[in-house]
């Protein structure tokens, strides 16, 4: 018998079922925009027919790093930046799960900015959900990668010299297939763009302005928010890169001046995943590579013998 035979079971699946049947009460301070992210996955699952033993959420360290505490799925709450090689490898050894990856701004873009560069360009088939409350804030306040020129923190504390990344635009340029940028006080966008990435075939990537009231105070609480596509002021093609780049670029422009705007950016559905052209070379196992272990008699080979190799 099949070791994952839940994945893919026809079934009802209720919201209350991702969340913990002794329910951790969450640390998260109120009125955190974390909450909105928990909130957004717990619709969205459900809503795109996943039942909690074919997700997997893996998480980095802050107070984003939370998230699978308190969402029943399965979880693995790895070191600081390392969300996604660790995502990365769970895909490939299980191309059957659906992987979901998250961590702040800090563990994304900064200590994890490499792995965020090439697991787009690379276009491995998952979601990626970045907290961004442009600060660290589990260390309680230190500027981030997304803190805007001037902020002043208790490292920064006569306001930061430096011009804060483009998450948007360096996702797009380095090669994510689904790009979106969502805020926790907006729910009803939250979880339909979460339930878009979800569905996505490839790297989907989703900013999700995430307000922290006890140590970013300075930052904007993300309201009023513009959605791009119910806004008349904008008018753009997501499946075309240079509207997108551009559309990104005024986004990220317009954030720090207080102007919030969220919604789809880029969409190319059309882009295979890196798992389907592992499998187009023949690289990929037809069973799950993760089933072998549930079996003994499994015949474990090496891609090349290594002492052949080596004599
Ligand atoms: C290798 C390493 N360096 C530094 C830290 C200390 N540390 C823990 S969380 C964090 C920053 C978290 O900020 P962010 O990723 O934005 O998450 P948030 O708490 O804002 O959700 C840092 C620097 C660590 N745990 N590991
Ligand atoms: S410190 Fe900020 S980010 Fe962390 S739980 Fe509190 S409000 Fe949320
Ligand atoms: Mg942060």
């Amino acid at each position: 018998m099949s070791a994952f035979n839940a994945i893919g079971e026809e079934r009802e699946i209720d919201r209350d079922e991702f969340t913990p049947g002794v329910e951790p009460q969450p640390t998260w301070c109120p009125g955190c925009g974390d909450f909105g992210v928990l909130k957004s996955l717990k619709q969205a699952l459900p809503e795109v027919g996943k039942t909690p033993e074919e997700v997997l959420t893996v998480t980095g360290i802050g107070c984003s790093g939370k998230l699978n505490s308190y969402l029943d799925t399965y979880g693995f709450h790895t070191i600081h930046g390392r969300s996604l090689p660790v995502a990365r490898a769970a895909k490939l050894a299980n191309t059957d799960l659906e992987v979901i990856a998250a961590g702040g701004d800090g563990d994304g873009y900064g200590i994890g900015g490499n792995h965020f560069v090439h697991t787009a360009r690379e276009n491995h088939d998952m979601t990626y959900i970045v907290f961004n409350n442009e600060i660290f804030g589990l260390t309680k306040g230190q500027t981030s990668p997304t803190s805007p020129k001037g902020h002043k923190s208790k490292t920064q504390p006569s306001g930061s010299a430096k011009t804060p990344i483009r998450p948007l635009s360096q996702s797009l340029t380095s090669g994510a297939s689904y790009i979106a940028r969502t805020a926790a006080v907006n729910p009803n966008q939250a979880k339909e763009i979460i339930a878009e990435a979800i569905e996505h075939d490839g790297f989907a990537h989703v900013d999700f302005l995430t307000q922290c009231p006890t140590w970013n105070k300075d930052a904007r609480q993300y309201v009023p928010y513009i959605d791009v596509q119910e806004s008349d002021d904008y008018d753009f093609d997501v499946t075309d890169r240079q509207e997108a780049a551009e559309m990104m670029h005024e986004t990220e422009d317009v954030l720090n001046e207080g102007t919030v705007l969220t919604g789809r950016y880029y969409v190319d559905e059309d882009r295979p995943s890196y798992q389907e052209e592992k499998a187009a070379v023949g690289e990929l196992p037809e069973e799950p590579l993760a089933e072998r272990y549930f079996d003994d008699d499994a015949e474990w080979e090496r891609s090349y013998d290594l002492l052949e190799r080596h004599t």
